[in-house]
């Protein structure tokens, strides 16, 4: 039953009750973007003492902005934009953030309804302006002051900040209708509380509604059964793709240790590089999966995969070429399987499913290799393996000529020694992330390691580290190619604006040098009849000096050759402001030294499958 409407004397409006239930419900970060429609919202999230506002100017940066905040922070951030094309503009943060399972709260300002639809300025159709591409959308009309009318709010804001955590994580839209005036006419002082608004156990901070989430978990004896298939296999291989639980590559470490598979582990599985166990782990995985005589020799039979497909596409072209028995575990209750194997499909919770699989693994006395002082041939195979193609890139990295030139990889082969515990390593989409599979060693610091996986934009990406060096919860390196640091240049108005502290590695290779290792290098083939097409339409040469634009943004510009790369990191990781160190490359040399890496370890693999079959 609810209390009968009535005004409350002294309650905050709901625009401000809405914007305290949000702090109540665990929201510490705003980023708001300057506008006329959502002014009641911008003052009051700017006076709440329990939020921190920062304001951004282009919602399209913003958007990705309050993403990189909240995947650093792990917690839903609010993004708030005023009506018309600016909401708009947040569409493509709210698309990572949708495949990307980050939690966003989006605020959109509108007109009230009898303003819609008959030519206000500024104003377009908002409703489900994101369609599929959030986790739930909310209309919120211009209500008064009643304890009904405040109550709906303040759970509304609660819902919202909820709904955009629990698993999978995702963004929310809640789109305002905003009346005038849209000053208000007393001072914003502290939210003072109705009576009635916190649940009766609670205490006086409590949110009006919360939501106790479980983590679904499957009973003995499912476990058991795939206990049962994984005993009977010796070829096993344990896959930890993208993924952002801390706490899952321990248990991962346990679970190798338990069936005896090797772990390969992407860097955005948070089990490449940490303090966890990782005598099991496989680094190199991108690597030992390409085809030839060492690969041939150790196909698997079973793959656990955990977390989202893995960056590495040999390990995909793997899973297709020999078709195991795939387990696809996603606590989020995903489909994520774009090798389009046979699968099952866990949707249980991941950390939960592999301990229960490693105690009941160890509690039947060992199947294969189940202890890690004795791995089975298989395992100590796939780690003798590992160590062969690192030991093999780094001997080749060093070896001249590559030793004095600048290297697309090199900065992930250096960087785990460089970043502190607690550092943040960032990606670009395009060949950064790719290169940070194959080159980024394993090692012991706490380093998280993330890239805009949801939907491989190109754009946003400088914006999106920026807001991780937001959350402040370590220093933050991003390595991002040319052509996705100018399609993103406002952010650094927001490191301005913000005073933001980050070291961003650009590598400029004056163009898209993905598209080399493409099809779409044979574009100037004569069978296509389009000479010249391929810069025009692929490589997109600009010329252009990055100095100048970086200075004048307000960050520091140098530029770093092989020998200057590791200093020149070590000065900036941690130090106050943004420094952009670029290092110049040529897309077709980069090409023939990705081929000479890939031949210098796939030399030494061969030569593995050599000793083991003689
Ligand atoms: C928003 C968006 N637009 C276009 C693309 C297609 N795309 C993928 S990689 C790429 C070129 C990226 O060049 P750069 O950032 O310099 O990285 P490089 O390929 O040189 O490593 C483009 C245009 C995309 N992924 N996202
Ligand atoms: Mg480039």
């Amino acid at each position: 039953m609810t209390t009968p409407a009535r005004a409350v004397t002294g309650a905050p409006d709901p625009i401000r009750a809405f914007v305290d239930e949000l702090a109540r419900s665990g929201i510490t970060d705003a980023v708001i973007c300057p506008g006329s429609r959502s002014t009641p919202l911008a003052l009051a999230l700017r006076a709440h003492s329990g939020l921190r506002c920062r304001v951004l100017l282009d919602e399209r940066a913003a958007g990705f902005f309050a993403l990189g905040l909240a995947k650093a922070s792990r917690r839903p951030v609010a993004v708030l934009c005023t009506s018309g094309t600016a909401a708009v503009n947040l569409a493509p943060a709210v698309v990572e953030a949708y495949y990307g399972r980050v939690p966003l709260v989006v605020l959109t300002a509108d007109r009230p309804a009898e303003l819609r639809d008959r030519g206000a300025p500024q104003t377009i159709d908002q409703l489900r302006l994101y369609g599929g591409h959030v986790k739930w959308f909310v209309e919120v009309p211009v209500v008064g002051c009643t304890t009904d009318e405040l109550a709906h709010v303040r759970s509304l804001a609660g819902r919202a900040a909820a709904t955009a955590l629990a698993s999978p994580s995702g963004p929310v839209h809640l789109n305002f209708a905003v009346r005038e005036p849209l000053i208000p006419s007393s001072s914003l002082g502290p939210v003072a509380d109705s009576p009635g608004d916190r649940p009766v156990l609670a205490g006086p901070n409590a949110p009006f509604v919360d939501a106790i989430a479980g983590r679904p978990m499957l009973a003995a004896g499912e476990i058991a059964a795939f206990a049962d298939r994984v005993a009977a296999t010796e070829r096993g291989l344990i896959v930890a793709g993208p993924q952002d639980d801390p706490g899952l590559p321990a248990v991962l470490a346990r679970l190798a240790a338990a069936t005896g598979f090797p772990l390969l582990a992407d860097p955005l599985s948070q089990a490449r590089v940490g303090p966890h166990d990782r005598s099991l782990m496989v680094a190199t995985g991108d690597l030992l999966a390409r085809p030839g005589r060492w690969f041939d020799a150790h196909r698997p039979e079973l793959v656990l995969r955990f977390g989202a497909m893995p960056t590495s596409k040999p390990i995909l072209q793997m899973l297709q070429a020999t078709r195991p028995t795939l387990v696809v575990v996603d606590e989020g209750g995903g489909w994520r399987e774009s090798a389009l194997l046979p699968a099952t499909f866990v949707h249980a919770d991941a950390a939960g499913f592999a301990d229960g699989l490693a105690a009941e693994l160890r509690g039947r006395n060992g199947g294969p290799g189940a202890s890690t002082s004795s791995p089975s041939r298989w395992t100590a195979d796939w780690l003798a393996a590992d160590r062969a193609a690192a030991d093999a890139l780094a001997e080749w990295l060093s070896r001249p000529p590559v030793a004095t030139e600048s290297f697309e990889p090199r900065p992930f082969a250096i960087l785990t020694e460089l970043m502190p515990d607690g550092g943040i390593l960032w990606a670009g989409s395009s060949m950064p992330v790719r290169d940070m599979d194959a080159h980024l060693p394993s090692g012991q610091r706490a380093i998280r390691c993330y890239s805009n996986r949801g939907a491989n934009g190109i754009d946003g990406v400088v914006s999106t580290a920026l807001g991780a060096a937001a959350s402040e919860t370590g220093p933050v390196v991003l390595v991002v190619g040319d052509i996705s640091f100018l399609h993103d240049l406002n952010a650094l108005v927001a490191a301005r604006l913000n005073h933001l502290s980050a070291t961003i590695v650009l590598v400029n290779n004056d163009g898209g040098g993905i598209f080399s290792f493409l099809p779409q290098a044979a574009t100037d083939d004569p069978g296509v009849g389009l000479p010249g097409a391929y810069e025009e339409l692929f490589g997109t040469p600009h010329g252009i000096e990055f100095g100048p634009i970086v200075r004048a943004l307000g960050a520091e510009h140098s530029v770093a050759g092989a020998a200057e790369l590791g200093p020149a990191l070590a000065r900036s990781i941690g130090a106050a402001g943004v420094r952009v160190i670029e290092i110049r490359t040529d897309r077709a040399r980069n090409l023939a030294l990705h081929r000479e890496a890939t031949a210098a370890v796939a030399a030494a693999l061969d030569a593995l499958a050599v000793e083991s079959s003689s």
